[in-house]
């Protein structure tokens, strides 16, 4: 994918998306596959992981990436920005359902996928934590005091991080569970909504893809797949045979960044 820098971007209308650039963080591709299904067209601009971001901050007010920027409107960055703005902008069936249970269950289902204290959250505390978690040769760049101030990063939530993974992945197991015995594949009714683009694209964090399908660095590659028996264990099967068939049927593969 060909990212513009944050120079080039800034002096462009229409909708921009800050992505860390050149893998696949699960946010981006959250984004990336929420605006896709609702047919939304964006230009990519390009964030470095872990450093300063200095241009970011002073166009945006934030360091991280994704951040979705529409002409002269303020920056969009959280999961829930992001997914009603490819609600405004888009075209083709929602992806909030409309009934109000299930529209709450798909919300508390994303907040729990994205959110903060949430799966790729508490995903990224584990690995900052893990001291076999490996680092690319661009380490010495990284704004590591920003990364802990921004990403609650301490011993205690380090600690806490691999029991809300697993509490996470067993509830939407027993979803899956559910649904399948009422003969749907969706985490919510009869169709795509949200949450299942969002577990999918966090799916990643613990289960990367085949390199056909996602390629990825050596060292990230690594770091997603290594887990627990802990953590091995909650990885229900369901989830996985979920994910692929989202990313097959809603999700351009290979994923491209
Ligand atoms: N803004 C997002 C969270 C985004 C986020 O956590 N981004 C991480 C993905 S690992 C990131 O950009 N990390 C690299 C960095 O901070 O430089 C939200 O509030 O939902």
């Amino acid at each position: 994918m060909k990212y513009l820098s944050v120079a080039e971007a800034r002096k462009l209308p229409g909708l921009r998306l800050v992505l860390t650039a050149h893998m696949p963080g699960p946010w981006g591709e959250a984004a990336k596959a929420v605006l896709s299904a609702r047919n939304v067209q964006f230009v990519p601009v390009e964030q470095t992981a872990m450093g300063k971001n200095d241009d970011l901050h002073a166009w945006t007010g934030m360091r991280n990436a994704p951040i979705a920027v529409l002409d002269e409107e303020p920056p969009q960055s959280t999961w829930l920005e992001i997914l009603l703005l490819a609600e405004r902008l888009g075209s083709g069936p929602s992806l909030i359902p409309a009934d109000p249970l299930e529209r709450a269950l798909m919300m508390g289902f994303s907040t729990e996928i994205c959110g903060q204290d949430g799966f790729g959250w508490s995903r990224r505390l584990e690995l900052m934590g893990r001291g076999t978690t490996r680092n690319p040769p661009s380490a010495g760049n990284f704004d590591m005091q920003r990364m802990t101030r921004s990403y609650g990063v301490n011993d205690a939530t380090i600690t806490r991080a691999p029991s809300r993974m697993i509490g996470i992945m067993k509830a939407l197991a027993t979803q899956l569970h559910r649904q399948k015995a009422a003969g749907s594949n969706y985490l919510i009714g009869d169709r795509l909504s949200a949450c299942d683009l969002h577990w999918a694209t966090f799916s990643l964090f613990v289960s990367p893809l085949p390199p056909g399908e996602c390629a990825m660095p050596d060292f990230m590659r690594e770091n997603y797949t290594h887990l627990t028996p802990e953590l091995a264990a909650a990885l229900d099967p369901i989830l996985l045979s979920h994910r692929d068939l989202i990313f097959h049927r809603h999700i351009r593969l290979p994923l491209d960044f």
